[in-house]
């Protein structure tokens, strides 16, 4: 990546977090630590990787993006409009009744939603059987997901890797957004994910560390990495802050998940954004 597609990146993340804070913002309540820690892999693909049409959102052999932690869905929401799939202030509607923006994605309220989510543990199940129908198609698209770390403690994230593998998924490239706080505290109090790197090697995927998960560029690279797999899916663990980039949400740590955000935070959190 040359250096004005990096500084191109690097405007777009801070853009869409300030679009983020301003829907949640706007709501006064949300999961802005979830949202917030995964911007810049969002970005990366949207806006560098993926083979999509605003214009026409279900157009054939598209590249797909399944959101497994459903509830990070408002960042999706501000790249959606962002790129035009819907107007930019539709973004004021989040989650309140009537909108097309509920708080967890749904491809049937959406456009450019391509999976429902926020039952945690799912999405990947669902990216997989995509990434399978697009081999059967021979359409060569990409299949990405961003599934959370507290999100990898459910079962069914390792059935979904382990038949991932055997099928040589290598058109799936999974990310976890590794920022080790899930709902109620710490990952590893709860439910120890260490090594999640040896993990997913165990189950058969090309595993690439991230050590800064905000890095455009180095995550930029693992996904053109990720793309030369031959015959196996890959994971790309990203080493992510919950609430990154607004000081004071960061601050709170397991209490991001889903707090309450008025307009005085939104103001606040803007100053800090611009
Ligand atoms: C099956 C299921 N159980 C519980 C929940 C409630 N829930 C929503 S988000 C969340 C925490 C997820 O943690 P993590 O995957 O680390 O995502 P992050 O909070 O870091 O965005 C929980 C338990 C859910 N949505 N689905
Ligand atoms: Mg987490």
């Amino acid at each position: 990546m040359n250096e004005s597609e990096n500084n191109f990146l690097i405007e777009k993340s801070k853009h869409i977090r300030r679009l983020t804070v301003d829907e949640i913002g706007t709501l006064g309540i949300g999961h802005i630590g979830g949202s917030l820690s995964i911007v810049d892999v969002l970005v990366v693909l949207y806006y560098k990787h993926m083979n999509i049409d605003p214009g026409n959102p279900k157009k054939e052999a598209r590249d797909r993006f399944v959101l497994s932690k459903g509830h990070a869905g408002p960042t999706l929401y501000s790249i959606l409009a962002d790129k035009g799939y819907f107007p930019l202030e539709e973004l004021h509607t989040l989650n309140q009744p009537g909108t097309n923006l509920p708080s967890h994605c749904d491809m049937l309220r959406t456009p450019g939603i391509d999976m429902t989510t926020g039952s945690l543990g799912q999405g990947l199940s669902c990216a997989v059987g995509m990434a399978k129908a697009s081999k059967i198609k021979k359409d060569s698209a990409y299949i990405y997901a961003v599934v959370g770390d507290g999100e990898s403690q459910e079962g069914q994230i390792w059935e979904a890797a382990m038949l991932a593998s055997q099928l040589k998924l290598n058109n799936l490239i999974a990310f976890t957004d590794y920022n080790k706080l899930q709902i109620d505290g710490e990952v590893k109090d709860i439910n120890n994910l260490d090594s999640l790197q040896d993990k997913w090697k165990a189950f058969g995927w090309n595993v690439i560390n991230v050590a800064d998960g905000h890095d455009v560029k180095e995550i930029d690279t693992a996904v053109i990495e990720g793309k030369k797999s031959m015959k196996k899916p890959t994971m790309i663990i990203l080493n992510t802050i919950k609430g990154k980039g607004v000081s004071f949400v960061e601050d709170k740590g397991a209490a991001n998940h889903n707090m309450p955000f008025g307009e005085e935070d939104k103001i606040k959190a803007l100053q800090e954004l611009n």
